[in-house]
């Protein structure tokens, strides 16, 4: 029963009637969320405090980038959240677990599966845009939500830890997805000369742009605004143009068993491109410019290594919901990658 999972005491903190009709929505694979129909509609979601230990930074990062989106670019359409009836952002729940609070925004939808260029394009252009409206701000006030979250080298060594310590049953079982994983470790070199090199800028960025982390209209299908800003906080270009060609590229999603489905597809890609660079070039130096074919690998690869450790590890991060899906998405990933250091 959804009454059982939701505290009273939450709702009743947020004035939320507990007659209100609750229903479990969305496709992430960290929070629990629920949509709440009472007086007006809303989005109500428990933060997963295992994974964010500290979601007082979440709340303070997005604090500040709504606040200074509202002064330099009042237009702009940003998901703050609903405070509780003290002011506060966060409703601590007796077992510890904050909740918060989103306005439903009407008549909008999210997509699963990119099916044409224009989504692709509307999507990066509604990346792109929050990057670049944010390019103004004092990175160091934004503090990490996950540490090192997209550090490519943190997460091959982390890989590598579970590899030290997983049985060798378990290894056996994805010992195809380890070598190949193995194989593409020359982008972890890459990837740790190029931040060293300081070429590219520290911004803030999303860092979960998924293509189910957008609002689209749905009737227009524009971006209407991008949610889940989780980690919304200080990161690089690459991470967000890399998860939007990683999440959109293929006619397929990282879920998909068949590796044979998995593809490159180019007006895909280059619609991505396109619209992305189209709000962030003029912000962009050119040795960034340069490191924009490297993005979807990367985001990719880190992918494929950050399933395949928790396939290592027993499943203890992402939810699954069969044995083996762990092992799945990262050989999905693995594939995936395979295609993408052919294509581009
Ligand atoms: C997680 O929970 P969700 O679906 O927004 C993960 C992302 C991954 C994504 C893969 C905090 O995002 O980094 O790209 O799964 N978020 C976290 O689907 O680990
Ligand atoms: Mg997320």
């Amino acid at each position: 029963m959804i009454e059982s999972i939701i505290p009273l005491t939450v709702l009743d903190a947020f004035g939320i009637s507990p007659k209100a009709v609750i229903t479990p929505i969305g496709s992430g694979h960290i929070h629990q969320t629920f949509l709440v129909a009472d007086k007006n509609k809303f989005v109500l979601q428990r933060v997963n405090k295992i994974v964010f230990t500290k979601p007082e930074i979440i709340a303070t990062n997005n604090r500040l980038a709504s606040a200074y989106l509202s002064k330099y670019h009042p237009e702009y359409l940003f998901p703050a959240v609903v405070p509780d009836n003290h002011g506060h952002p966060l409703v601590y729940a007796e077992d510890g677990f904050p909740w918060r609070l989103y306005s439903l925004i009407d008549n909008t939808i999210t997509i699963d599966f990119v099916s044409s260029t224009q989504e692709a394009r509307e999507a990066a252009i509604g990346f792109g845009k929050l990057t670049r409206y944010l390019n103004g701000v004092d990175c160091d006030l934004y503090k990490p939500t996950l540490d090192r979250f997209h550090d490519l080298s943190w997460r091959y060594e982390q890989f590598e830890t579970e590899l030290a310590t997983a049985s060798e049953n378990i290894k056996s079982e994805v010992a195809e997805e380890i070598e190949l994983a193995q194989n593409f470790n020359y982008l972890v070199k890459e990837y740790s000369e190029l931040i060293q090199s300081g070429s590219l800028k520290q911004r803030i960025t999303h860092n979960d742009t998924k293509i189910n982390n957008i609002l689209f209209d749905r009737v227009t299908r524009e971006a209407v605004c991008v949610i889940d800003l989780d980690t919304l906080m200080p990161g690089y270009f690459i991470y967000d143009l890399g998860d939007l060609v990683r999440t959109c590229v293929s006619p397929v999603s990282e879920e998909e068993r068949e590796v044979t489905k998995i593809g490159f597809r180019k007006e895909i890609y280059e619609a991505l491109l396109s619209g992305y660079l189209s709000e962030m070039k003029s912000t962009m130096t050119a040795e960034e410019l340069k490191a924009v074919p490297f993005a979807g690998k990367m985001m990719t690869y880190i992918m494929a290594l950050r399933f395949l450790a928790d396939f290592l590890r027993g499943n203890t991060y992402y939810h699954i919901t069969y044995p083996d899906q762990n092992k799945v998405r990262a050989r999905n990933q693995l594939y995936l990658l395979k295609i993408l250091s052919d294509s581009v």
